[in-house]
Order: structure tokens, then C-alpha cells, then sequence
């Protein structure tokens, strides 16, 4: 029956069992861009640490004004900012039938959390999708992205910080998932539609 996959089954699945996606990737991957896709197939909450640290900001909260500096500066926000964050989005989605972490968790510390907060809610993670792009490629994608978007952080400068933080402290998280067997690698470079398709292939097989 699994292997058949008509939209109507991957619909009926969709609605039966829990599915808590990790999208993953280095900063420009395409995490964002590739969330809403599958948010619309399988009806999930998104979690994505980036928007919400941006909606902090622009509120200026007490965490917002934390969080500034080091997102200009191209540097991870602490781990107890964001796991707490996402904490207490967990438990007010009580009723989701799952959920898309996007930018989380980015350190192996936040993925210890996540694990540990997933476990008392009698939750697992049911795989971890990792965008896999160059290095030139994700550079012009957040220059173009600058122009588009005026977002502070797209500067080459840090452009360049976040890709290095991206390699010393969030790059042994995709290890972790490894370790479970739930590390699903995607080529990330392509049309958006094609890569989205990957990412709907590889979550179908999985039901
Ligand atoms: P995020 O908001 O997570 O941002 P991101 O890494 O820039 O992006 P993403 O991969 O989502 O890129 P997008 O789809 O937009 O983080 C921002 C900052 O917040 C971090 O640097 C950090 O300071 C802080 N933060 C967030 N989470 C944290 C955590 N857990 N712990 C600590 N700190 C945290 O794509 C980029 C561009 O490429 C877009 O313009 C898009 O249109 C384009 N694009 C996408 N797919 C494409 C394709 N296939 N071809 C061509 N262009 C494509």
C-alpha cells in the first residue's frame, strides 16, 4: 500500500501519523524558500528560529535587543534563547499533526534539547533534510537576496561569518541525525519546483 503514493494516500497518511521535519542547510540553502512548500503538503507547524528571532527584533523585545548584534554580526544567538523559544512553541501546538523545524536546531546542544523536549511530549523526529549547496552559489543567492530584501545580515561580511559559524558549530548536527539514521542529503542547487520535488520524494518513502 506504501509504495502506491496517489495524492489521496500521501493526504490520508498525512493526517494519520506525526511528522517532524528538520530542514536543514547551510545560511541561503533555501530552508525557508523550501518550508512553505512542504508546510502546504502535510499541514505541519513551522518552527523557524530565524523568523521568529526576526519578529523579536522588529517588536524590540527585551530578547530582540539580545539578539540584534549578534544576527548583524553573522554569529548564532545563545542556546538558551532559542530552545526556549522553541519550548514554549511546542507546547502550544498540542493538537499539530507535526512540525518543520527550520534553522533548528543549529547547534548539537539544540539538538539534545529538542530531543529531550520531544521525548516528553511521546514525540520523535522522523527525519532531517539537508539542503546541500556551494559555497558560490549560497554567497549569490544572499547577495541577490540583499538587494531584494534589505535584510541587515546579507552583507558579504557576514555572509561570510555565518558560513563559517555554519561549519564549526551547526554542520556536526547533520553527524547527530546521521547517528540515528534519519540524515536525508538533497542536492539543493536547481529550480525550486525540482528540489521540492526531492524533498516530497524522499518524504514519501519514508511513510
Ligand atoms: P535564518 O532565518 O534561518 O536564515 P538563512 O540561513 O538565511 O536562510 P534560508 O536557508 O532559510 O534561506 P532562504 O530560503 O531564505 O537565520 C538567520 C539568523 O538567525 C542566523 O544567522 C542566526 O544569527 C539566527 N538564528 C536562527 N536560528 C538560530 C538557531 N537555531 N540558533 C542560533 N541562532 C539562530 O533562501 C535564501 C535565498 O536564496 C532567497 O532569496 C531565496 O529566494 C533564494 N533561493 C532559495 N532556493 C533557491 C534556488 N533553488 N535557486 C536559486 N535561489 C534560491
Amino acid at each position: 500500500m506504501c509504495s502506491q503514493q496517489s495524492p489521496i494516500f500521501v493526504a490520508f497518511i498525512s493526517i494519520c501519523i506525526m511528522l517532524n521535519l528538520v530542514l536543514f542547510g547551510p545560511p541561503g540553502a533555501g530552508k525557508g524558500t523550501q518550508s512553505a512548500k512542504l508546510i502546504a503538503q502535510y499541514n505541519l507547524v513551522h518552527l523557524s528560529t530565524g523568523d521568529i528571532l526576526r519578529s523579536e527584533v522588529a517588536n524590540k523585545t527585551q530578547l530582540g535587543l539580545k539578539a540584534k548584534s549578534l544576527m548583524d554580526a553573522g554569529l548564532l544567538v545563545p542556546d538558551e534563547i532559542v530552545i526556549g523559544m522553541i519550548q514554549e512553541r511546542i507546547s502550544q501546538y498540542q493538537s499539530a499533526k507535526g512540525f518543520i523545524f527550520d534553522g533548528f536546531p543549529r547547534t548539537v546542544a539544540q539538538a539534545e534539547a529538542l530531543d529531550k523536549m520531544l521525548t516528553e511530549n511521546k514525540l520523535s523526529i522522523t527525519a532531517m533534510l539537508q539542503l546541500n549547496v556551494p559555497q558560490n552559489e549560497l554567497v549569490n543567492r544572499l547577495l541577490r537576496r540583499a538587494t531584494l530584501e534589505n535584510r541587515p545580515d546579507d552583507t558579504p561580511e557576514t555572509i561570510t561569518k555565518r558560513i563559517q559559524e555554519y561549519e564549526q558549530k551547526t554542520l556536526p548536527v547533520a553527524t547527530y541525525y546521521k547517528n540515528q539514521e534519519k540524515l536525508h542529503i538533497i542536492n539543493g542547487v536547481g529550480e525550486v519546483s525540482e528540489i521540492t520535488n526531492y524533498l516530497l520524494k524522499t518524504v514519501e518513502n519514508l511513510l
